[in-house]
This record gives C-alpha cells, structure tokens and sequence, in this order.
C-alpha cells in the first residue's frame, strides 16, 4: 500500500528525490492522482505553511519544501491531466508596476500552487492594463498583486480600478510588507494575506474552496 503519510514528510524535509520516488510508488500501486496530490504533496505543503506561519521554519526550509514539490508534480502531472483532473482555480500573480522585488511574490506563488490552484506568474513591474489582460485571457478567478515599496502600493488602487472599468470578474488579493488589511480596505480589494501560507488560504476563502 502507497503510503502517503511518507511522501508529505520527505516533502516537508525537502527531500525532492525521495518525493518523485514516492510520488511513483504511490501511482504505481494505483492510488488516484487526485489522492496523491491531496493527501501527499498538498498535505505536506500545508503543514510547510502553517510552520512558516508559526515562524518554525523560514524561507529557505519553503524554497526547498517547494523545489521538492516541484519534483512530485514533475511525475504528477502527465497522471492529473490524463484523469482530467482540474486545478481548484486559476490565480494570476505579479508584483505591481515600478516594483522590481519577487522573493516574497515568488513565495506565494509556490505557496499557491502548493494549494493546488494554477498559478500564472507574470512577473514584476507589471502595469495595471497586463493584469487586466492576463486575468481575461487566463480566465482568472483570483488576481493577486505583490508590492514591497511604499511608493508602489498606489499601483494596487490602479490594478483594482482597471479591472472593475474593464468589467473583470476576478477578486483580488494584496500583500507586501507594507501593505495592511485596513489598505486593502481603502482601495477596494477583497482581500489582504500577511504572508504566503495566508495567502493560500484567504485564495481559497475567497473561490469557496477553503
Ligand atoms: Co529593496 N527595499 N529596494 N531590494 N529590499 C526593501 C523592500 C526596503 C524595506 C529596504 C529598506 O529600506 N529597509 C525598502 C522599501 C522601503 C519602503 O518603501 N517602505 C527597499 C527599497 C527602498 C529599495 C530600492 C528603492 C533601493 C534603491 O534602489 N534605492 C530598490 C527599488 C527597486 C524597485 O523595486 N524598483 C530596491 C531594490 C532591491 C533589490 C533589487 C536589491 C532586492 C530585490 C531582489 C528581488 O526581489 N529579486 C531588494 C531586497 C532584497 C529588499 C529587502 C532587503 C528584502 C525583501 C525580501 O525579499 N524579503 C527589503 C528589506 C526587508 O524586507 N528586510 C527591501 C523576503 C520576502 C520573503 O519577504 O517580500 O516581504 P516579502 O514577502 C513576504 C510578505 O510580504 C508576503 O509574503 C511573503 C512571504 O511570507 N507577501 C505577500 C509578499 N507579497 C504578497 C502578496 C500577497 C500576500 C502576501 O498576496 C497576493
């Protein structure tokens, strides 16, 4: 019997090899690629999650977590999509225009798909027109913007504007060091997450998939 209890703990050590291993296994002995991801791959992220929460573990423990991860979907995936198997959501993801820093938006976007939605990262720097285009063409459900400098926290407000005057229907999520609830609040966007593990979870809230 696959045994995914192991692969979310070689996940959670970072272990990449060890989790493509069990990843193998636990299809091999017929378990649901759904299975997997949920119970294996998703539940060790989540446990990465709550200890980088809890600051028990810090950004290079989630870097490695997310690399190991990577390795599992490597073997994952081509199963996903046989089984049709789709992603919980589509979430387009940048750090708003004259903003060059994407450690932390880097960050959320592997703590995303940790989550199992579908991530489409387009960058840094990125005008407010891209983020509308990006969420119509993905057909995004979630537009998640990044900002690391005060003098680039107004970019949200634009970013929120131009999607409501396009009519996009998307709901949008902030973070940033100095972004804070009560910004989001003012601007209008429906939600605010301090961190990466928060950010997955307020996603998840938001498409009623938590
Ligand atoms: Co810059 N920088 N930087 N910088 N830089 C800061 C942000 C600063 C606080 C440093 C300081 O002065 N103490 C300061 C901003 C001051 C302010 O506006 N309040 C600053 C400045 C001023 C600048 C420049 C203007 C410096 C200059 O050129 N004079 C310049 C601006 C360039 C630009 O963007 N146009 C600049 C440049 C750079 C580098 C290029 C050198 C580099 C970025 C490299 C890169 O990202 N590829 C850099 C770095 C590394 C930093 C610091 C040191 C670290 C940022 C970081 O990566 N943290 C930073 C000081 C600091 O924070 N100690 C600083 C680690 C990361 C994991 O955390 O990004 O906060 P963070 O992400 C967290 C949360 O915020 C949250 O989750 C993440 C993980 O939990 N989060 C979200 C982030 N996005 C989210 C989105 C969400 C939800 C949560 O929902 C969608």
């Amino acid at each position: 019997m696959a045994d995914l209890e192991a692969l979310a703990e070689a996940l959670i050590k970072g272990d990449r090899d060890g989790v493509a291993e069990l990843t193998r296994k636990a299809l091999d002995a017929g378990v649901g690629p759904q299975q997997v991801l949920n119970d294996g791959l998703i539940a060790g992220m989540s446990v990465v999650g709550k200890r980088f929460k809890a600051n028990e573990v810090y950004v290079p423990e989630v870097l490695i977590a997310a690399r190991a991860m990577h390795g599992g979907m490597d073997v994952l995936k081509p199963a996903l999509e046989e089984a049709g198997v789709e992603p919980l959501a589509t979430v387009v993801l940048g750090t708003v225009k004259g903003d060059l820093h994407d450690i932390g938006k880097n960050l959320v976007g592997m703590m995303l798909s940790g989550g199992g939605l579908n991530v489409v990262d387009i960058g840094t720097d990125v005008p407010a027109e891209k983020f509308v285009e990006s969420c119509q063409k993905e057909g995004a459900a979630v537009c998640a913007m990044s900002a690391l400098l005060t003098t680039t926290m107004p970019q949200m407000t634009e970013v929120v504007k131009a999607l409501k005057d396009a009519g996009v229907e998307v709901k949008t999520i902030i973070g940033g060091a100095p972004v804070t609830q009560e910004f989001a609040e003012e601007i209008g966007a429906d939600a605010y997450a301090a961190d990466a593990a928060s950010a997955t979870d307020v996603t998840k809230e938001l498409i009623g998939a938590a």
